[in-house]
């Protein structure tokens, strides 16, 4: 086995342009000439995962031999976003890149568009987990991500003539994938349905049916580690490929039905619907994913083993659930345990309670997974079984360990009722080693509200693990240009090992001369995303407007609503003259969201924006001052343009229901300053940043719960406060639907009589702070400095320190020795 890649690669550029015509001839079948960018892009990226094999396979090598326990990722999502420049960052070929396009006669940036979005996920939950793996090979923690290869993942979002959102199917695997590499030798069998017999005293699962599962691997990359580890997504198929019997029947439909049934298992992803219930199929691919992985896992740690020695098992290998969704592997484990292997209940137990671990990513109750018992049973009766012992001995030890009856009755895990039904949440808590929430405020909440029960019987359970981001993608690929400063600033480039550094940023906020590079660096980003803009959605951006951006899933309690509301009660402050247009700091606002397709609310919010914008953007009496873009189909790409652009950052959610955001890290990091609530990681980002050099505003989860509990009555606040009024009315005038009131009659009831989350109660103090906002923007130099500041105290939210934490406090284990 050869060493490890060099981190610095030692290939000249003239070496590299011939890796690409060997590409372009010996995989795609043409010489440069003939080739397209698209060409170009497979030829580049095959040849750099070339250049990662060796350390890939000395990596998979350590892991098996050594002695580190690894860490395995249970993801339903994985939002990797577009990944040559990634490997090239990671494997050192950068430069080497952008001249052996361009000697080939190439554009990089035409090259680096070919690559098409793979978007298996939804938002901040599959995004952290691309970002955590990133972390884990750039620390050199051996580790697997494991998931599902969506042959369709989050539908491309448009809009229609009236701004309503279309969704559209996305078919990213069209073209060539250079990265996946198909194994079928190591292919899992997953099975579903049947019954359970009893046979020599033992319980016999007979299933009725089988998928095959098909590892999927993509080389993760560490950043000058010299690691590559391993995100394996499982492929359904049939193994019936079809009935030949009833094919010759004609019949051919009939034929291709099991086929059918088992691909459709890995063909969508689910996008994700908080109000959604129990979806058969979804249980489907949540058990195919767990079910698919741990007998991986077993496999790579035990090869060639007949009869291995799984109690060794939770020293070989860790799985974190990233949320519920793979929290069904817990009985799987089990029942491998069991039925597979023969180990006694206790035993199997031990080693089960020892591998998983559970985040939770969500303070919405309804987002908390239930399955109906009566499913479960159909699809997995042998899980069930397992279920239902695992609940009854947990109900003996509560007893054992309270005489609260009530309690131990609230924290069951099969519930009785109507639809008898298994809370995945309380599953994962009670059989996990550790529970963590993603945020302080969020895990202080999960402990005092959600999971209270289970942190009052076991709180050393309970622990906390702040999200973070990559600062390669995030600082270095999206925004080279204050990267550059950045190394300039320090002397060095570390930071993007070490964020940390960036607190020795904070004296040069005082520096007028780097304030105003600093200034000229976000100017530029500013003119990027306008052609950007431009470019891809035919905008018209002025860039000497201050851009203020609202990027994330359009969901009521993260309030867009507020925003836009905000939005209306200006443009009806110029035009009735209340605020003279001169004294109007001018602004861009950029809106980026999809809507789940079932949510009736968010969609019809989506559309309300579509036509403010229309409004306001044709309005030759607010021209130039107030101007309302949305980018549809928001995605990765779209983000590392918009975040190093943007200078004011909405982080406005109704405190005590975000759990953690991971954009507002992304914009601290860029130069962004904060709007927000004392809500999620905002609370946390404020703390570092300084109170001077974040807009706070709104109530605080203790404000939130008084109100409910006095009952909240959001017409009140209609009444007192005339801006807000006149912004509802014109909405509901028809302002914004060619005069229709019907439009948006059940947002606008919605708001005066429910509002839900509050954002009536908070508009008042939201326009308060826009005004502070307005008046700093008017000093660029102390804007900026407080911009810097910004970045300089933002180290911490690194996902290489969320690793770290959970390395410390969940995972105990560490680097490849
Ligand atoms: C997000 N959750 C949190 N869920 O909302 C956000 N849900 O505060 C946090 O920063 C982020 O997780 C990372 O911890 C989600 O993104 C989903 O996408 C989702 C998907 C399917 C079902 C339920």
């Amino acid at each position: 086995m050869t060493e490890l890649t060099a981190p610095k690669s030692s290939v000249t550029a003239a070496q590299f342009a011939d890796e690409i015509r060997n590409e372009l001839k010996y995989t795609q079948g043409v010489t440069p000439e003939q080739a397209k960018p698209a060409d170009v892009y497979v030829a580049a990226a095959t040849a750099v995962r070339k250049h990662l094999m060796d350390s890939w396979m000395k990596t998979q090598q350590d892991m098996i031999n050594g002695n580190t326990k690894a860490v395995g990722y249970l993801s339903a999502e994985f939002l990797m976003g577009k990944q040559l420049r990634n490997a090239l960052l990671n494997s050192g070929l950068t430069e080497q890149f952008e001249a052996a396009v361009k000697e080939l006669g190439f554009d990089p940036q035409q090259v680096t568009d070919a690559e098409y979005e793979p978007g298996l996920g939804n938002g901040g939950l599959g995004r952290l987990a691309a970002c955590f793996i990133d972390s884990l090979a750039s620390l050199g923690v051996p580790a697997f991500g494991y998931g599902i290869q969506y042959r369709y993942g989050i539908f491309r979002q448009e809009f229609d003539e009236e701004g309503r959102q279309i969704e559209r199917p996305d078919y990213w695997l069209t073209n060539e994938d250079p990265w996946g590499h198909i194994d079928y030798e190591r292919d899992q069998r997953v099975s579903f349905g049947g019954e359970v017999v009893e046979e020599d005293g033992k319980r016999v699962w007979k299933p009725s049916w089988s998928v095959r599962a098909i590892p999927v691997d993509y080389m993760v990359p560490g950043y000058e580690s010299g690691r590559v580890n391993t995100l394996r997504l499982w492929q359904a198929r049939s193994y019936d490929e079809f009935d030949l019997l009833t094919f010759n029947k004609s019949e051919y439909l009939d034929a291709v039905k099991p086929q059918v049934k088992a691909e459709n298992i890995s063909k969508i992803l689910y996008p994700e619907d908080s109000t959604e219930v129990g979806k058969e199929l979804r249980l489907e691919q949540q058990y195919f994913f767990a079910s698919a992985s741990i007998h991986d896992a077993i496999r790579v740690f035990y090869p060639n083993q007949d009869k291995p020695d799984l109690t060794t098992f939770p020293d070989k290998i860790c799985f974190q659930l990233n949320d519920t969704h793979p929290v069904i592997g817990i009985p799987e484990l089990m029942r491998i345990l069991l039925d597979e292997y023969g180990y006694d209940w206790d035993t199997a137990w031990n080693i089960t309670t020892k591998t998983f671990n559970y985040t939770c990513h969500t303070l919405l109750p309804e987002a908390l997974e239930v399955w109906p018992v009566a499913l479960i049973s159909k699809l997995l009766p042998r899980h069930m079984e397992i279920i239902n012992k695992i609940n009854d001995q947990f109900m003996h030890e509560l007893e054992e360990m309270t005489d609260d009856e009530a309690k131990v009755e609230r924290m069951r895990i099969v519930t009785d009722g109507d639809t008898p039904s298994v809370r995945m949440a309380y599953l994962a808590s009670y059989a996990g080693e550790h529970v963590n929430g993603v945020a302080e405020l969020h895990s202080q909440l999960l402990k005092d509200v959600t999971l209270r029960d289970f942190s009052d019987l076991f709180p050393k359970k309970f622990t906390n693990v702040t999200n973070g981001v990559t600062p390669r993608r995030f600082m270095k690929l999206a925004n080279p240009g204050l990267s550059d400063l950045i190394t300039e600033g320090l002397g060095t480039d570390k930071w993007l090992e070490d964020l940390e550094l960036l607190k020795n940023l904070e004296p040069l906020a005082q520096d007028d001369e780097f304030v105003k590079k600093f200034a000229q660096v976000k100017y530029d980003n500013k003119i990027k995303f306008a052609d950007f803009a431009k470019r891809e959605y035919g905008f018209d951006i002025d860039s000497s407007t201050m851009f203020d951006t609202m990027i994330k899933r359009l969901h009521e309690y993260k309030r867009q609503a507020l925003k836009i509301l905000e939005v209306i009660a200006t443009y009806a402050d110029i035009k009735s003259g209340k605020v003279k247009i001169e004294d109007v700091t001018p602004r861009t606002v950029i809106f980026g969201a999809k809507a789940a397709p079932g949510y009736y609310l968010a969609k019809m919010t989506i559309q309300l924006i579509n036509n403010v914008a229309k409004v306001i953007n044709n309005d030759p009496d607010v021209m130039g001052k107030l101007k309302v873009v949305f980018p549809w189909n928001y995605n990765i790409r779209v983000a590392q343009y918009l975040i190093p652009a943007t200078e004011l950052d909405e982080q406005i959610s109704q405190a005590g229901k975000e759990a953690s955001g991971t954009s507002n890290m992304k914009f601290a990091l860029n130069g962004a300053l904060t709007v927000g609530t004392l809500d999620g990681a905002n609370v946390e980002i404020r703390e570092r940043v300084g109170a001077d050099n974040f807009f706070l505003f709104g109530m605080t989860v203790d404000e939130v719960e008084k109100m409910y509990a006095d009952g909240y009555d959001p017409a009140k606040y209609y009444e007192a406060d005339p801006r807000l009024k006149a912004a509802i009315d014109m909405v509901a005038k028809g302002t914004f639907s060619d005069g229709d009131e019907d439009t948006y009659a059940p947002l606008v009831s919605d708001w005066l009589t429910k509002d839900w989350f509050m954002t009536l109660a908070d508009f008042t103090a939201y326009h308060d702070i826009q005004s502070e906002i307005e008046t700093l923007y008017g000093d660029q130099l102390e804007w900026n400095r407080k911009a810097i500041i910004n970045v300089a105290n933002s180290g911490y939210f690194s996902s290489d320190r969320s690793i770290e934490d959970y390395l410390e406090r969940v995972w105990m284990t560490g680097p490849l020795k």
